[in-house]
């Protein structure tokens, strides 16, 4: 067993103010992220796509294994037959597969099986779980890390100015036979990224967020959340 090798942590971030001014700034900005459906088609440079996903890279993972694969799409014919595929499975989902429940869950969102913004956006990412390294070595936590990248992908889309949708078709096997992707790689979900379509609405019912204190729990002798 070689030994472990540390270095200084020298390279580190320092923001310009103190952690609650900064994380503020940051709150202000993420609380405007919105799961969009209609997007524009306007382009969104390829440089964009590579520093985003560069972004999603930078998370942890167990063992450092980077569990994850990005795959971007922006050719027109394979996004279309991603979108084919995608309303395949959701025409299953609204007319067999979801509950009662579910379905009434989804009705304040007014979402169906029309899936057009996957042809009119400009990229789509489909992200992958490895269930197995490249080399064909053990990963750890394989869905908590992909799920980390995943969110740091949505943030840093949003800190560009671009919007996302957290698109989970299911089943999304689909996904890996169409971008001919080998067996260790699983769908983990469809984002589309672009800017939103000039007239694009989004739910009312998806715009709230619970009073933090419903969220967090401060350690009762520091009091209520400010
Ligand atoms: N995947 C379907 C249904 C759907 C499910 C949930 I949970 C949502 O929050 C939104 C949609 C679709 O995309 O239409």
């Amino acid at each position: 067993m070689p030994e472990p090798v540390f270095v200084p942590f020298e390279d580190r971030y320092v923001p310009a103010g103190p952690p609650e001014v900064e994380a503020a700034r940051f709150h202000d900005a993420l609380r405007r992220r919105r799961s969009v459906r209609m997007f524009s088609d306007r382009p969104v440079p390829r440089e964009a796509i590579e520093n985003i996903v560069r972004c999603a890279c930078t998370a942890p993972s167990g063992a450092n294994k980077q569990p994850w694969r990005f795959v971007a799409v922006s050719d027109p014919a394979l996004k279309h037959r991603i979108r084919l595929g995608a309303e395949a499975e959701e025409r299953e989902l609204y007319s067999r597969r979801a509950s009662a429940q579910w379905l009434a869950d989804l009705e304040p969102l007014g979402t169906d099986e029309n899936k057009a913004y996957l042809d009119v956006v400009p990229w789509l990412i489909v992200v992958f779980k490895l269930s197995r390294g490249d080399d064909g070595g053990k990963v750890y936590y394989s869905e908590e890390s992909v799920g980390i990248a995943t969110g740091m992908l949505l943030a840093a889309a949003q800190m560009a100015g671009l919007a996302t949708l957290t698109h989970t078709p299911s089943p999304m096997a689909f996904l890996g036979e169409i971008l001919g992707r080998p067996a260790h790689e699983k769908p983990y979900m469809l984002i589309p990224v672009g800017y939103p379509s000039e007239d694009c609405t989004v739910p009312q019912h998806a715009l709230g967020r619970r009073p933090l204190e419903e969220s967090l729990i401060i350690d009762p002798t520091l009091g209520a959340p400010a």
